[in-house]
Formats: structure tokens, C-alpha cells, sequence
């Protein structure tokens, strides 16, 4: 499959693709989706009636505003740290009834790019200009632990979008305990997390009729044609999802239709496709709260209070040290 081995590698990027496409079952990191396309596609993706995680977000967020603030307020008011704002739109909503009812906070996105940043505190400054904004540019954790070192009052951590889903649970509570590190006892975590359902509307939020889903999963192996000197063809590759309801998994898969060849020029690999052969490429897991309360208490963390959208479909949990 290989013809000289390769022990380095110029990027990250470079290196997990190399490792994930000579795995036997073959995979892709789903966090390399994310380049500009991907993130319009994921802006899509969000738009998308069958894409149900969004509004349930937002409508938690609209209906139960003021007890959500309210939780929130310190004696010496609060700051809000969001990891991954994206463009803030249901933020928004929350940060507009702080801001009418005068409490005292600032908000503090954290983002490694510094043009979603800008985009985020430009937007703001137009809409609510009275909302204090100190965009933080860098690597969640390092945020979180410079955060942590000069940061006296009441830190809401917050993390929007069950993107936590995309973690193996090991892996979520990694990334929990990471944040768990950088909170003091007063400190909150308020974070979404999708919740099992009828598995065909998990089905249906994965693979929509437009295909735009499709899509977004392809530009995986676009990604790999540009920056890797590649020759996938998404032609000759099938968007399938999977939901086990046992395990609240959704898996998403790019299906070989032939057996083919495909070479990557910048590792020096060819790799080989058996007819429906796969590449596993993302994993959306769905909780409930007996497993939102287990991750949680592997890293250190307890449930205080969660909200939910009326079909219960969705909720976000505040979590306390
Ligand atoms: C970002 N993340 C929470 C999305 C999800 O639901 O797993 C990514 C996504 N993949 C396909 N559709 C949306």
C-alpha cells in the first residue's frame, strides 16, 4: 500500500490522515472537515429543517432566558468564556436579555482564528454596543488556563452546539476535565448536549434529501486532494449514516462503490478501496442523563440544573465543580 516509509510528517494534518488510511477499518478525523468550506457547509448544515439541534438550542435559549441569567449571576457579576462561538447568532439571545436587564458581565469568546473573532466582536459592537466583548485568541485549554490564573470573578464556561458529540466519550472526558481544571468552586459550566430519540429523526438530521450532509462529509476528501495532492473521486464514494439506539451513536461513513486505487501524493501512499469498502469519518453521539451524569462525575463535574426544548429532544446542562 506503501512505498517507502514515512516518519515525518509536515502537518498534523498530514500525519492523522496517513495513520487513519492504513488503519484496518480505514477512518478520518472529523475535525479536519472544518476548513472554509467546511464551515460554510456546516453553516448550511445548521440552516436545514432536518438539522433539528439548532432550533431546539435556540428555542431553550429564548424560553427559558431569564432563569438561565439568572443562574448564571455572581455577587460580583460574571464573565462568559465561550469555546467555539462560530458566528454567536444563539449567544445572541442570551447576551441581549443580560444586556437589557443590566447585569454586570462581560462576554469572552475564545477562537484560534482571529478573522471569526473579529467578524464576532464587529457584529456585536453594531447590535449591542453595550455589551462588553473581550474576544480571547487561542487553544481552548491555553485560554482557559491563562483565564483561570488572573480571572477573579465568576467564569461561565460555556459550550454551545453539542459539540461534545463528536468525542468518544474518553475523549469528552478529557475535554471536561480539562475544563473542570480551569474552574474555580464558583464557576459554572453550561453546555449543550443532543439527546436520544426516534432514531429516524437522527437518521434524517444526517442525511438529507439535499445532500447537503453529503457534502459537507466529501469535503473531507477534498480537503485531501488540495492540501495533500490527492486524486480521491467523491464520485465514487456513497455518504452513509448509522444510529445504534443502544449505544446513542450516530456514525458517519464514506462508502467505497468500487475497488479502487487513490494516491496521495504528499504522503507517498496509495492507498488501495475493496468495493464497499469504508472510511469512518465522524461520530454525533446522543445522551441522555444518566450518561451526561457519568461523564460529568468522571471528570469531576456534577449537574446542577439542565434546560430542555419542549420535545425534549435537546438539552444544556450547568454543571459546577
Ligand atoms: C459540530 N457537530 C456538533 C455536528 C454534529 O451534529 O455532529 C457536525 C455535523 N456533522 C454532520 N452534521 C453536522
Amino acid at each position: 500500500m506503501k512505498s517507502t516509509p514515512m516518519t515525518e510528517f509536515d502537518t498534523a494534518f498530514a500525519e492523522d490522515t496517513f495513520k487513519g488510511l492504513i488503519n484496518f477499518p480505514k477512518y478520518l478525523l472529523s475535525k479536519y472537515i472544518y476548513n472554509e468550506k467546511g464551515d460554510k457547509l456546516f453553516q448550511k448544515i445548521m440552516e436545514m429543517p432536518e438539522y433539528y439541534l439548532t432550533n431546539c438550542e435556540k428555542e431553550i435559549l429564548e424560553e427559558h432566558t431569564a432563569a438561565i441569567a439568572d443562574s448564571f449571576n455572581g455577587p460580583q457579576g460574571f464573565d462568559i468564556i465561550e469555546l467555539g462561538a462560530g458566528d454567536g447568532k444563539k449567544t445572541k439571545i442570551l447576551l441581549r436579555h443580560l444586556a437589557e436587564k443590566k447585569y454586570n458581565f462581560t462576554y469572552q469568546p475564545v477562537d484560534i482564528s482571529q478573522h471569526v473573532l473579529d467578524e464576532l466582536e464587529e457584529t456585536l459592537a453594531k447590535e449591542m454596543p453595550q455589551v462588553e466583548v473581550k474576544t480571547q485568541q487561542g487553544t481552548y485549554f491555553k485560554t482557559l488556563e491563562r483565564l483561570a490564573d488572573y480571572n477573579t470573578r465568576k467564569k461561565i464556561i460555556m459550550v454551545l452546539g453539542s459539540n461534545i458529540g463528536n468525542l468518544l466519550h474518553k475523549d469528552a472526558i478529557n475535554f471536561l476535565k480539562n475544563i473542570q481544571n480551569s474552574m474555580s468552586a464558583d464557576d459554572m459550566l453550561f453546555m449543550g448536549f443532543d439527546q436520544k430519540k426516534h432514531p429516524q429523526k437522527i437518521l434524517n438530521a444526517y442525511n438529507d434529501p439535499a445532500g447537503i450532509t453529503e457534502a459537507f462529509n466529501k469535503n473531507h476528501l477534498e480537503r485531501i486532494n488540495i492540501e495533500l495532492e490527492a486524486d480521491f473521486d467523491t464520485k465514487n464514494f456513497l455518504h452513509w449514516e448509522s444510529y445504534n439506539p443502544e449505544t446513542g451513536t450516530a456514525k458517519s461513513f464514506l462508502v467505497s462503490k468500487i475497488a479502487q486505487k487513490v494516491n496521495i501524493k504528499k504522503l507517498d501512499l496509495k492507498v488501495s478501496f475493496e468495493a464497499w469498502e469504508t472510511i469512518h469519518t465522524e461520530i454525533s453521539q446522543k445522551y441522555d442523563d444518566a450518561v451526561v451524569d457519568w461523564l460529568a462525575s468522571e471528570a469531576g463535574l456534577a449537574i446542577e440544573n439542565s434546560f430542555s426544548d419542549g420535545e425534549n429532544y435537546y438539552k444544556n446542562y450547568v454543571f459546577r465543580k
